[in-house]
């Protein structure tokens, strides 16, 4: 048994520029405002993990704000002290005093999880068991508000063989107009690239009905959480109307959530995310709830730096093929990120660092520069 103990923990509010508007339904993106977490250990070994939302508390029930207070109020005084190695232990400890706060779990779990690799010399991929890939296809999202703008964008991505699947976010402007506006993309790129849409919760059953037909004659292939995240059986009555599948995206906020959307067969797809569940262990055991119930799988996204893109990416890495891909993009959008060294994409994936832990390193001076005060 490991006779280290973890020292200090920092959680850090971090202001992070996108390269341009990102606009979803309930919150249009300028910056993001993510919270980076670092374990120090006593054998000087320093665990990074990230916490990421959407605008405040307009996607889910915590904040940047709550994140950050909630790690030093709550779970630093369940780490300091303890013996870092011992996932499984520390772990059960928050789980013990604490509920919910799946998001500022995720950070912890996931610097944890970075530690434990730098301290055995093995990438947090190896640390769950070993990566069956060593790269992951990478969708991109469509948000800038316009669809010629969109069109260009996508052009571009096709040209640069960097994505070649597309999500448009629909849900912030008329149901008729979301319809157009993602046919017309659509349209534009024919059989070169795929099209899926995710509505953020913004249309009611009855809507979905004639939308989503309308989407499928257009030749969208997928549609994301388009119903209120409460209203499982509508997502259950759906998947069962339209000619295309639905995808769970916001309905799932616990691995027991999970469980009842796969126990009612909610949805055919489940969005996984290691921040609505609480880390990248915790994600996988939504994946394997999905995959006993026949529930194909996405890798999905808060639109993290690459630390918390690389958190999802390790996990996402060791699961059997995702047949939805994942959208891990955010070191794509982002104008500046805290690490020296962003993770590599090129012909159409997400290439895995190598080295120990996540594989990437905290840019101090970019962290100071960039930390909120
Ligand atoms: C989601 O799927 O709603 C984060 C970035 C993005 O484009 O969408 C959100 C997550
Ligand atoms: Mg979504």
């Amino acid at each position: 048994m490991s006779s280290h103990h973890i020292e200090h923990v920092e959680a850090h509010l971090v202001g992070l520029p996108l390269l341009r508007p990102h606009k979803l339904a309930m919150h249009t993106i300028e910056t993001q405002l993510t919270v980076i977490l670092r374990i120090r250990c006593s054998d000087g070994v320093s665990g990074i993990g990230e916490a990421a939302t959407i605008g405040g508390l307009s996607y889910a029930g915590e904040s940047p704000e709550s994140i950050k207070v909630n790690i030093e109020r709550y779970f630093t005084p369940l780490l300091i002290g303890q013996n870092p190695y011992n996932l499984n232990a520390l772990m059960e400890r928050i789980d013990n005093s604490i509920k919910g706060n799946t998001f500022a779990r995720s950070a912890v779990e996931s610097a944890l999880l970075d530690a434990q690799g730098k301290h055995l010399g093995l990438s947090v991929a190896e640390v769950l068991g070993g990566p069956l890939v060593d790269a992951l296809e990478v969708v991109w999202v469509l948000a800038s508000g316009d669809t010629h703008q969109d069109i260009d964008e996508a052009e571009k991505m096709l040209d640069l063989h960097r994505h070649r699947h597309f999500k448009v976010k629909l849900g912030a402007t008329s149901l008729a107009r979301d319809v157009q506006h993602a046919a017309t993309i659509k349209q534009a790129l024919g059989n070169r690239a795929s099209v899926r849409v995710d509505i953020n919760q913004s249309w009611s059953e009855s809507l979905c009905i004639g939308a989503g037909a309308q989407l499928a004659a257009a030749g969208v292939e997928m549609i994301e959480q388009p119903v209120p995240r409460h209203d499982w059986r509508a997502l259950a009555r759906l998947s069962r109307h339209l000619p295309i599948p639905l995808m769970a995206d916001e309905a799932i906020e616990s691995v027991a959530d999970s469980f009842n959307l796969a126990s009612a067969a909610s949805a055919p797809i489940f969005s996984l995310k290691i921040a609505k569940t609480g880390g990248p262990r915790a994600v996988l055991r939504t994946a394997a709830i999905a995959q006993a119930a026949g529930i194909d799988l996405y890798g999905g996204t808060m639109l993290e730096s690459s630390i918390g893109t690389l958190a999802s990416a390790h996990a996402f890495a060791t699961l059997p093929p995702l047949a939805w891909d994942t959208e891990l993009f955010g070191p794509l959008l982002l104008a500046e990120d805290v690490v020296s060294e962003r993770p590599q994409y090129h012909d159409f994936k997400l290439w895995l660092p190598k080295g120990p832990g996540l594989g990437v390193q905290i840019d101090e001076n970019q962290l100071a520069r960039l930390i909120q005060r």
